[in-house]
């Protein structure tokens, strides 16, 4: 039994999800969980994909890294996909959603490679995450909320901390 919860907070590149875990993190205590950083530096991945620029994830290997870490609870995990973890591990996933003019900008400044640009515009704007969150997830947990401006991350992260409040008072033995 968990006595802190986790949560994802998942969208497409370049939505906030770092600026969100991480000022999450600090606020609430709960440690940030990078997928990106673990696939990296724990190896769990086959290898670099030169077209697209990322890495080629090894999805088992990763779930057994993070395994014993994660069902301790207090872990806000920060990733572009969500399907992947079990459904017992996961209290609250959040979706941060983005207008594409904006998104366009976010990932230019990157210096995304155009085909990756495209797609990642192209997923947001088809509500992918959106919809592999709520297929893969219990309606109630997912929500949606948008990181158009740093206004919304105010009003993003003061709602998921009193969700987290919440369920800590909910779930106190
Ligand atoms: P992600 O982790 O989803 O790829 P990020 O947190 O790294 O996204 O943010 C990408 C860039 O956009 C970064 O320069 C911070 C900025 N940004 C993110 N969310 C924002 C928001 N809601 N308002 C203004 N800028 C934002």
């Amino acid at each position: 039994m968990r006595t802190k919860p986790n949560i994802i907070i998942t969208g497409t590149p370049g939505v906030g999800k770092t600026t969100h875990c991480e000022t999450l993190a600090a606020s609430l205590g709960l440690t940030h969980l990078s997928i990106n950083t673990i696939v990296k530096d724990r190896g769990c991945h086959d290898g670099w994909d030169e077209e697209y620029q990322s890495w080629i994830v090894d999805e088992d290997k990763l779930l057994d890294e993070i395994e014993e870490e994660v069902k301790l609870g207090g872990y806000i995990i920060d990733w572009h996909a969500c399907d992947l973890f079990p459904k017992s591990w996961i209290d609250l996933v959040v979706v941060l959603r983005v207008n594409s003019t904006i998104l366009y900008d976010r990932l230019k400044s990157r210096n995304y490679p155009e085909l990756k640009l495209q797609e990642n515009l192209d997923s947001e704007i088809m509500e992918v995450l959106l919809q592999e969150a709520r297929d893969s997830y219990d309606e109630e947990i997912v929500v949606e909320l948008t990181s158009n401006t740093s206004e919304e991350v105010d009003s993003n992260v003061a709602r998921i901390e009193a969700w987290v409040a919440q369920w800590i008072k909910d779930n106190e033995g």
